[in-house]
């Protein structure tokens, strides 16, 4: 199978994980960000993650993904149970982050930004939603103050080190991309159970994290 992605994207790093955590193949494709023919082509629309599936059939939409391959390979090992101070947490955090992430994510040289064409796309993109790249990072220290709290908060949700209510579920797949992505702001601290969970969710899902390369 074959998996369209962009690096920085959450979604497509939920995609991600079910093939790292039920050790499967797949062939990564990123694709560049001001690359519209491609997933045109595939789904119709601009949009990632796509799944190219075994019988060359591609399928969009992060969870649709996440649920075809877990039931379809192996035994499903991923449940459906969110709890509701999960989703709160996601809601909140959704609603801040990217004031630090996206000016970050063209400065981290990933693949879907390699030439500046798809930069330039990003970036007059992603001004309309959060305002200027620079002004942005100018302002860390702001954005920090808003998004440190919500890290800590998550340290009484995490049930274990392997999954965050203590079986893997769609928490998981929603959360640790999101944390992922953080891994980029050099300001942000995370407290040991934090980090002993993205370091986990790492390693079982095989997803890189960004802290070498943080800003
Ligand atoms: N509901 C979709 C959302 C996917 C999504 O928003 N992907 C973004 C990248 S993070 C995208 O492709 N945006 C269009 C673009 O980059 O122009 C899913 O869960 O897969």
């Amino acid at each position: 199978m074959k998996l369209y992605v962009y690096d920085h994207c959450p979604y497509c790093a939920r995609a991600r994980m079910v093939f790292g955590l039920k050790d499967l193949p797949v062939e990564l494709v990123m694709i560049a960000n001001d690359d519209e023919a491609t997933p045109i082509g595939l789904v119709g629309k601009k949009v990632v993650p796509i799944l190219v599936k075994e019988d060359g059939t591609a399928m969009p939409e992060s969870l649709d993904i996440v649920r075809y391959v877990d039931t379809h390979y192996s035994n499903p090992m991923i449940t459906d149970n969110i709890r509701p101070e999960i989703e709160q947490w996601v809601s909140k955090l959704s609603k801040v982050y990217n004031h630090l992430l996206l000016p970050r994510f063209v400065k981290l040289d990933l693949a879907e930004f390699e030439k500046q064409s798809a930069i330039d796309y990003f970036v007059k993109k992603k001004t309309e939603n959060i305002g200027d790249f620079e002004q942005n990072l100018a302002e860390t220290d702001k954005h920090i103050a808003t998004v440190q709290p919500l890290i800590d908060d998550l340290s009484d949700l995490i049930k274990s080190e392997r999954a965050l209510n203590g079986e893997l579920s769609l928490e998981d797949i929603i959360v640790f991309p999101m944390l992922r992505n953080l891994t980029c702001v050099k300001a942000l601290q995370f407290s040991p159970k934090v980090l002993d969970y993205i370091n986990k969710m790492a390693e079982l899902s095989k997803i890189d994290l960004y802290f070498a390369k943080a800003i």
